[in-house]
């Protein structure tokens, strides 16, 4: 595992330009939240972006919830990714077959390719996922593309546990050029054999509240510190972010408690 190492090594030996480029940023700027932005207009989510994106890595949208998507929203969100730094991940769970998922990345209104660094996906339909995605990203002329994988999920009950878990870490190690990492709320390290020791998937954690427990949806919340004491590298956080009174305090305070426990961690 690599979670004791310091995010400056990561980048420095990292295969992957874009998580090299990510682990650079979360250094940088010294911050590894990644922000739901799970806001339904245009405005909205530029105006949270501008606000808060000094203090975050990783931008994550859901671009299908905005009622009045338009070439705005993505000139918009590549001007904000560029003014503040950071990395925009479209939260779109690709779960077709790969010939659908091809098109649905690259094409349709959304065009994810043109302007998602980072896109996820779930490997239910098996590896000809990642083939297609990764395809198009070779294919492409933009350099920095990256996949993550859906190891698990947070809701109560989900059925993303155990083989189907070890399997989605399985098929990212088929990948490894386009594969960054996976979803997942803690290291999994009982899932990945020590042999390859010179494997570094990044680990997203979402799932991550402060102050609450969950929702009535079945939502389940962990801290940032304990998020980061199980291995996580990059903490995703919504609610507990732009729904707080103040989420410009809000960001600051999950921004400290990823970076104090990421500090701790390390050699
Ligand atoms: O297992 C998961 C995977 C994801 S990507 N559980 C999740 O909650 N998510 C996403 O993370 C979810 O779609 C939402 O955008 C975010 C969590 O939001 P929050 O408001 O509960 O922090």
């Amino acid at each position: 595992s690599k979670s004791r190492l310091s995010f400056a090594k990561r980048a420095e030996q990292h295969r992957n330009p874009l998580a090299r480029h990510l682990f650079a940023l979360a250094e940088k700027k010294q911050s590894n939240v990644v922000l739901s932005a799970d806001l339904t207009t245009t405005n909205d989510l530029l105006d949270l972006a501008d606000r808060l994106g000094p203090y975050i890595v990783v931008l994550k949208t859901h671009i299908d919830i905005l009622s009045d998507f338009n070439d705005d929203t993505i000139a918009g969100l590549t001007e904000l990714s560029k003014k503040h730094d950071f990395l925009i991940f479209e939260d779109r769970k690709f779960v077709d077959i790969g010939n659908t998922v091809q098109k649905q990345y690259k094409g349709g209104v959304l065009r994810i390719h043109d302007w998602a660094h980072i896109v996820n996906l779930s490997v239910l339909a098996g590896p000809g996922i990642v083939h297609a995605l990764e395809e198009t990203i070779k294919n492409g002329d933009i350099s920095e593309r990256g996949l993550l994988i859906l190891a698990e999920m947070t809701s109560k009950g989900s059925l993303a546990t155990g083989s189907y878990t070890k399997a989605s870490i399985d098929i990212a190690r088929m990948y490894p050029e386009t594969v960054m990492g996976w979803v997942a709320t803690r290291e999994l390290s009982q899932f990945v054999d020590s042999k390859t020791d010179d494997e570094d998937f990044v680990v997203f954690t979402t799932g991550v509240n402060i102050s609450s427990q969950g929702d009535t949806f079945g939502q389940q919340y962990q801290t940032p510190t304990t998020a980061m004491a199980g291995g996580s590298d990059f903490l995703i956080a919504g609610r507990g972010i732009y729904a707080a009174a103040d989420p410009v305090a809000a960001v600051q305070e999950y921004r400290k408690a990823g970076w104090d426990a990421y500090k701790a961690r390390i050699e």
